[in-house]
């Protein structure tokens, strides 16, 4: 099944309130996700990968320890990444987070300032392009955890309940090198924590 660009689940220029502009998203979805949906298909048409699911590709394709995965690896797992990244968002003030989630959240972390504290610093530390994430291991555990490029928790057989894309297409345009206050804005005023919630 060859990958398709998905497209974006509000308009463009939705987000701008909330500090992620029109001209980001029409970068980083228009763009770059289209590049890795584009370059995904050349590289798996007549490979084995070919008609495989998506997640099958990431974790088959998956070599630990690899500082340059391979094309077709990269490639898509950056486009479930973004594709999970777009639902992760969500317009609108009011985003409130279900008690289930915020229960989920002062178990594991002591409370949900603690989560969004170790959530934020994950993405500050990833040294260059990387994703920082919020997992559920295979025992229910919850886990703040960051990953280099687009290695993703699917390679480690976590679920993803958020991800945050910290490759600096993400926030230049928007924040500049600012990569805390981006997080700190990402957190605050963009996460759709209902749809974190429905992956607990
Ligand atoms: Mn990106």
């Amino acid at each position: 099944m060859a990958f398709t660009l998905p497209d974006l689940p509000y308009a463009h220029d939705a987000l701008a309130p909330l500090g992620m502009s029109k001209e980001t998203l029409e970068y980083h979805h228009d763009l770059h996700h289209k590049a890795y949906v584009d370059n995904g298909n050349k590289l798996i048409a007549g490979t084995e990968w070919e008609g495989r699911s998506l997640e099958d590709i990431i974790r088959g394709t998956y070599q630990a320890g690899a500082v340059a995965q391979s094309g077709i690896f990269n490639n898509a797992s950056q486009h479930w990444n973004h594709t999970m990244f777009w639902g992760w968002m969500a317009p609108g003030e009011a985003k409130g987070m279900p008690g289930a989630l915020e229960a989920a959240l002062t178990e594991a972390f002591g409370s949900v300032q603690a989560f969004k504290d170790a959530f934020a610093a994950a993405g500050a530390a990833q040294f260059g392009s990387g994703w920082c994430w919020l997992v559920k291991d295979a025992d229910g555990a919850l886990k703040v955890t960051k990953t280099e490029n687009g290695v993703n928790p699917l390679c480690f057989g976590q679920t993803a309940l958020l991800g945050c894309d910290v490759w600096e297409h993400s926030y230049y345009i928007d924040f500049r090198n600012r990569r805390p206050a981006y997080l700190t804005n990402f957190l605050e005023k963009l996460v759709n924590w209902e749809a974190v919630a429905a992956g607990l």
